[in-house]
């Protein structure tokens, strides 16, 4: 399993408009993840629906996207063993209301259309790098060594 596995997570808008872009980022330190990658940005139409173009024909899609275009966003990359599954099992499940209590959406949500965070689904193979092309040039991608990566990998 490599310690370079990267993957792409998003506060949404309701998470930045709540304060908790720096709550979320030291979750994903305090458990040895590297951030690679990280842009405030506002998402427009065309991204908005390319990124969700999965969802495109189901009910809730336009409300997605009017959702997710409706205010900044932090868009990130981190990096580091199994980074994509693991940064999933922080968020809990889609749905807050599902969500275990020490999850990010268990713990800031609690409806299905305000939960917080995006990140790619590590059940989608290919997910995570589609995702980083999507909102990253390669040279906002940084390439660096963490001074502790010997005492959080054998
Ligand atoms: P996830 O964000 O956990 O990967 P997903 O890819 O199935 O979930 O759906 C993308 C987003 O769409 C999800 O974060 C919230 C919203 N969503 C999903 N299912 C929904 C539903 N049944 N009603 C309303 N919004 C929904
Ligand atoms: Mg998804």
């Amino acid at each position: 399993m490599s310690e370079h596995e990267r993957t792409f997570v998003m506060v949404k808008p309701d998470g930045v408009q709540r304060g908790l872009i720096g709550d979320i980022v030291s979750r994903f330190e305090d458990r040895g993840l590297k951030m690679v990658g990280g842009k405030f940005m506002q998402i427009d139409q065309e991204l908005a629906e390319e990124h969700y173009g999965e969802h495109a024909d189901k009910p809730f899609f336009d409300g997605l996207v009017d959702f997710i275009t409706s205010g900044p966003v932090f868009a990130m990359v981190w990096e580091g063993q199994d980074a994509t599954r693991q940064v999933r099992n922080m968020m809990g499940e889609t749905d807050p209301a599902e969500s275990a209590p020490g999850t990010i959406r268990g713990d800031y949500g609690l409806d299905l259309g305000r939960n917080v965070i995006h990140g790619s689904d590590h059940e989608d193979e290919g997910a995570n790098e589609r995702e980083i092309e999507l909102f990253f040039d390669e040279d906002e991608l940084v390439d660096w060594d963490q001074i502790d990566s010997s005492w959080l990998y054998e």
